[in-house]
């Protein structure tokens, strides 16, 4: 659906997989099995309201998806008007069979610095009219967990509903609503200015970023640019480099304030591509973001990490199964700097937030109890994947 939704995105699988093919053997398959790495992918969705949040954590238990870890992508230095979990599975038999993760992110309708009391109770009602999941698709989703899966048939039913859930609507767009919210944030109008969610971008992982950038760039796609996350370099490679291109502007139609529907077009998905390396240790963590705020982080990067697995692992910094070196375990996670980055990076405009004090209580807490599911901690499955 996604590919023929936005064509480019098979380009870039048709690349991938190339890359993949050409890299694998030559040590890359260490981090993943060429099999897993080419089916592999992480998709963006972004919904409005912690009831569409709550419906989206029911549909995706029912895949073995749970949301693990909780990304503020406000205080970012471009700031985003979300706050976001990703949903994946959280043990290593269950990656292998299903490697997908899904990053979420929900509107921040109650920061004063990005919505107005006014404006964030007009969202707020338009969101409450809407219904981006049929009542029928999550029950069954929630039974499907009940029982634990199943049968071929069923599956397959649930599956076909599940993606139409996601298919870009045809529908008119409101352009008074619409441009009113990309005055807030080009995300939010995306978000809330449709009535209906979408997949914002699917992202294949690739062995070898730097050459899958380098055959993009030269089939003429312009990369935006650099690559997001640690630098490249000969040393281990840590948790998780991104880099996307914009996709061409999608036709789509707008209703004028006096009813007349006319074409016009919206720049709003993107291409993304990733490439994972070994998860860190909060003590390894902390020693990225002490590289990632140098100036020039490619330049220090050899006084942050030593340049071998075996010393990564005898200095605790990043996890390893049975603490074997040659056993890396693979970041299954995001990160919000890039995260931020990838928005910002397909955005024409900044955010600029008011100067509003913020009493809102966007925290992990409260995204868990608005859905009714635990948030995982990252750093808790790694370290049972690690002694596993
Ligand atoms: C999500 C951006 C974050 C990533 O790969 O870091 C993301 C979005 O654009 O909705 O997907
Ligand atoms: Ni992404």
């Amino acid at each position: 659906m996604y590919g023929a939704e936005v064509p480019a995105y098979n380009t870039l699988i048709e690349v991938s997989a190339d890359v993949n093919r050409d890299i694998a053997g030559e040590g890359a398959e260490r981090l993943g099995s060429l099999e897993r790495v080419t089916a592999e992918r992480h998709g963006a969705i972004r919904v409005g309201s912690a009831r569409e949040l709550a419906d989206v954590a029911d549909l995706f238990a029912a895949f073995g998806m749970y949301p693990v870890g909780f990304y503020d992508l406000r205080d970012a230095a471009s700031p985003v008007p979300v706050v976001s979990t990703a949903f994946r599975p959280i043990d290593t038999d269950e990656l292998a069979h299903n490697p997908f993760r899904v990053f979420t992110s929900i509107l921040a309708t109650s920061d004063a610095r990005f919505f107005s009391p006014e404006l964030g109770g007009r969202v707020e009602r338009f969101l409450a009219e809407r219904q981006l999941f049929d009542p029928a698709l999550i029950a069954e989703a929630r039974r499907i967990a009940a029982d634990g899966g199943a049968d071929p048939r069923r599956a397959e039913r649930f599956v076909t509903n599940s993606v139409a859930a996601f298919a870009l609507s045809q529908e008119p767009i409101d352009r008074g609503w619409y441009e009113e919210l990309t005055r807030v944030s080009a995300v939010a109008a995306d978000i809330a200015g449709v009535r209906t969610t979408h997949i914002n971008h699917l992202t294949p992982r690739v062995l070898d970023i730097d050459e899958l950038y380098r055959r993009m760039t030269a089939r003429g796609i312009t990369m935006t640019d650099a690559i997001q996350g640690p630098p490249a370099w000969h040393g281990p490679a840590v948790l998780l480099r991104q880099t996307s291109f914009r996709a061409l502007a999608e036709p789509r139609r707008f209703r004028d304030a006096d009813g007349t529907v006319s074409d016009g077009t919206l720049r709003v998905r993107f291409g993304e591509v990733e490439a994972r390396g070994v998860a860190l240790t909060p003590k390894g963590r902390d020693r990225y973001d002490a590289a990632m705020a140098m100036p020039d982080p490619a330049a220090s990067w050899s006084d942050y990490f030593p340049a071998t697995d075996e010393g990564m692992a005898a200095a605790g910094l990043a996890y390893y199964h049975g603490g074997d070196p040659s056993k890396p375990v693979v970041y299954e996670d995001f990160l919000p700097a890039s995260a931020a980055g990838i928005f910002r990076s397909n955005l024409e405009t900044d955010t600029q937030p008011a100067e509003a004090v913020d009493n809102s209580d966007y925290s992990l807490n409260w995204m868990a109890g608005q859905i009714g599911h635990p948030i995982h901690d990252p750093y808790e499955l790694y370290e049972k994947v690690a002694s596993s």
